[in-house]
């Protein structure tokens, strides 16, 4: 077996040198590839052979080889046919284009995308920010003054000159509040980055996606209807969702906003940590101190403010059980998202 393989290689090898068009390589691929071609004719001849297992993975390997050496003597033609049709072109032509793999979007980018649609057909300003920022933006302005327990949750990376890479997108609360001043309504997506132990639902750089909306009358029940609307038109269907109270500094009341593990469907799963519910989008009505803090007239204003876990949403969204993918620069995963 291993000498008809040989000669079948040095064959092919022969032939693929020999095949300097379309035509002649399809020919090949019949040849050795077709149903009635050599490779299947190989295998079709290990019924009478005793080590099967060694002869198989020659076969395999030969049959790689071919489509390997095919795939890359078509993609060589095309581009030198394509080079050919740039030389002879008179003018520019941008639908001209080589024949490689495309890229594709991030899932974090399409997750961010629809997200911020949404938002903007409710009217809401699109705001870009800061990666780094100072203390006073990413704490004090927010009711954290220093020393308070709340920052031991938000633990970051801090540069030498006393600036930090932010925790949280509420950071660009108080800069979006002194630019806009009220009545307000405003999203801004942005990387987090924060230092603490990775596992399949933490990463130590993360997107979140902070809203706020502040006018007059403005009530919980806004920020609900908000929230609601935003993750019925993400999942294009109910999900299940709890609200319960949460402690955020900047907010009073403040609350959490928990999604029903999409991976085990509320089971448990490390996805989840094995309570069925995902943090996901705390939120709650700004706290006085800090509209005062960013010039709004508490007397006349109030609002609200969610957090979204941006990274986590698309989790949730695209069933990706362990959030280290999104950076993992795996193309294997990632570029599972080129068709959407
Ligand atoms: C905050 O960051 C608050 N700034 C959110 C907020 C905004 C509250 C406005 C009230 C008003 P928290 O630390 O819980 O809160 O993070 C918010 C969301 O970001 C989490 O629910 C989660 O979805 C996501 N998140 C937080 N830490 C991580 C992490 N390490 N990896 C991935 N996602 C994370």
């Amino acid at each position: 077996m291993k000498e008809r393989i040989d000669g079948l290689r040095a064959a092919f090898n022969e032939a693929l040198a020999k095949a300097t068009d379309a035509a002649a390589l399809e020919a090949l691929r019949v040849e050795f590839l077709g149903k009635k071609g050599h490779i299947a004719e190989l295998m079709k001849g290990l019924r009478d052979v005793e080590d099967k297992k060694t002869a198989g993975q020659l076969i395999n390997t030969l049959k790689n080889e071919v489509e390997l050496a095919i795939a890359n003597a078509e993609t060589a033609l095309k581009e030198a046919e394509i080079a050919a049709q740039v030389r002879s072109a008179k003018k520019y032509n941008p639908t001209l284009t080589f024949g490689r793999e495309t890229g594709s979007y991030h899932p974090i980018t399409l997750a961010t995308r629809e997200v911020v649609e949404i938002f903007e057909t409710m009217g809401f300003t699109v705001e870009n920010y800061d990666e780094i920022v100072d203390d006073y933006k990413c704490f004090e302005a927010l009711n954290i003054p220093k020393h308070h327990p709340a920052r031991d949750m938000q633990d970051t990376y801090y540069l030498e000159n006393g600036q930090l890479l932010k925790t949280h997108t509420s950071a660009a609360q108080n800069a979006i509040m002194k630019k806009y001043g009220a009545p307000l309504r405003a999203i801004f997506p942005g990387r987090c980055f924060r230092n603490e132990s990775t596992d399949a639902c933490h990463e130590n750089t993360f997107f979140q996606m902070e809203g706020m909306m502040i006018d007059e009358n403005i009530s919980i029940s806004n920020l609900i209807y908000f929230m609601k609307t935003m993750l019925s038109e993400v999942f294009k269907r109910d999900v299940k969702v709890r609200l319960r109270p949460g402690f955020f500094p900047f907010v009073e009341p403040g609350f959490e906003l928990d999604i029903n593990c999409e991976i085990c469907g509320g089971d448990g799963c490390p996805s989840c940590k094995n309570s069925g519910w995902l943090e996901l989008c705390p939120c709650g009505m700004i706290h006085p101190n800090v509209l005062e803090e960013g010039g709004i007239d508490t007397e006349k204003y109030t609002g609200f403010a969610f957090g979204l876990g941006l990274t986590r949403l698309a989790m949730m969204r695209y069933g990706v059980k362990d959030i280290r993918d999104f950076n993992s620069g795996s193309l294997k995963s990632l570029s599972q998202f080129k068709s959407r």
